[in-house]
């Protein structure tokens, strides 16, 4: 029953279970996989798709024919074990080249790299069938604010942006881009720190329509913010183009953890939200094994990620159909009739001229307790 099935949409990156346990103290823990590999590992837990960084795919230094092999080798494995390839994006954090930025660089050659390294990480994606592409500006940021002015960071990935959409659309690739928010790591502070500064920026791009979101759990989190709340915000703007999943306790260092594992709480309002409002891409989980493991703990974290996001899915429905939560719900809602509606010059006299009881107003109990016990209940499993 909570068995992850192609419907369900549930994807991994290349770089997350490939992820091989190096952390700024210490070396790496598991032996490398190759991309090929971890489609058949992917496979072997469910998954319905897998997504790539351009170097988690080809080496940076990869010569065309290597580029060429490693691709047709991809292909025949992902059509092998019927795993598709729904969302690609650039590595422009890695290579020492962008240690200052990439779009955002104050170096014009390095800016047109990126540029350049993007449109080849487009033309990869779209070789192998992604249709979003996302865009992690991880490097985007300063240590010393010293060295640019951000509204200068600002102008120049904007018109990164503007370009790229006009590449997609000259070689028909059809993408749409979703743009990740992150405050800081490995930057000391990250330009566009959080889905809503994404959200903000992308009204002022030239094809606003091609642009979105990808929220990230452990971004949002890392802020010390509710990222169901941004996820909503991103939702109703009609920008919720990808989504990261994963876990994440504030006030710590970025740690990517199995989905649901640190806040179930915080992951069951999400994926109340998600299925509530009929969310239909990718459910994508950036993260990754603890150091501890090995391939077949690489597994449980997969299967686990799936899982807790199937029974959480469960739980919701239950949660809907719970007749007490209903009742609870009809009560609030009681209250929620039409406040003011459309502003005309007679439904502003007759607003001014209203009276209200403001003690009766303040005194009713709202019964918020009893709900979020209720919701508890169902989440500890005795409801
Ligand atoms: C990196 C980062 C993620 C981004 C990936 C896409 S790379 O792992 O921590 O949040 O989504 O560039
Ligand atoms: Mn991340
Ligand atoms: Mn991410
Ligand atoms: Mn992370």
């Amino acid at each position: 029953k909570y068995t992850p099935r192609p419907e369900h949409r549930f994807s991994f990156g290349l770089w997350t279970v490939g992820n091989r346990g190096r952390d700024p103290f210490g070396a790496e823990v598991r032996p490398t996989l190759s991309p090929v590999e971890i489609v058949r590992l992917l496979a072997e837990v469910g998954a319905w798709g897998v997504n790539f960084h351009d170097n988690d795919l080809v080496p940076i230094d990869a010569t065309p024919q290597e580029r060429d092999r490693i691709v047709r080798e991809f292909r025949q494995a992902c059509e092998d074990h019927g795993i598709v390839v729904p969302m690609a994006t650039v590595n422009l954090f890695f290579d020492p080249v962008f240690r200052d930025g990439a779009f955002t660089s104050n170096d014009a050659r390095v800016r047109a790299y990126a540029l350049q390294k993007t449109m080849r990480a487009m033309d990869l994606g779209a070789e192998l069938g992604a249709k979003i592409f996302v865009l992690w500006g991880g490097r985007e940021g300063t240590e010393t604010d010293g060295c640019r002015r951000p509204d200068e960071a600002i102008k120049r990935l904007r018109d990164a942006v503007n370009f790229l959409c006009e590449y997609s659309l000259d070689q028909g690739y059809d993408y749409k881009f979703a743009l990740e928010a992150k405050p800081n790591e490995p930057r000391a502070d990250i330009y566009f720190p959080t889905t809503g500064a994404y959200l903000a920026f992308i009204e002022t791009l030239d094809h606003p329509e091609m642009v979105g979101v990808n929220p990230e759990v452990a971004h949002e989190t890392m802020a010390g913010l509710n990222f169901m709340h941004a996820v909503a915000q991103a939702w109703e703007a009609g920008k919720l183009f990808h989504i990261d999943l994963n876990d994440q306790l504030p006030g710590r260092y970025d740690q990517d953890f199995r989905f649901g594992s640190a806040n179930p709480k915080a992951a069951f309002w999400l994926v109340k939200f998600l299925e509530d409002v009929g969310y239909a891409g990718p459910r994508h989980f950036d993260a990754h094994a603890y150091r501890t493991e090995d391939y077949e703990g690489v597994k449980d974290f997969a299967r686990g990620c799936m899982r807790t996001y199937l029974i959480l899915k469960e739980k919701a429905e239950r949660w809907n159909a719970d007749p007490e939560i209903q009742a609870l719900l009809a009560e609030i809602k009681e209250t929620d009739g039409e406040a003011f509606g459309k502003f005309s010059k007679e439904t502003a006299s007759a607003l001014l001229a209203r009276q209200f009881d403001r003690a009766a107003l303040a005194s009713k109990g709202l019964k918020y307790e009893r709900l979020d016990q209720l919701t508890m209940e169902i989440l500890l499993g005795v409801r």
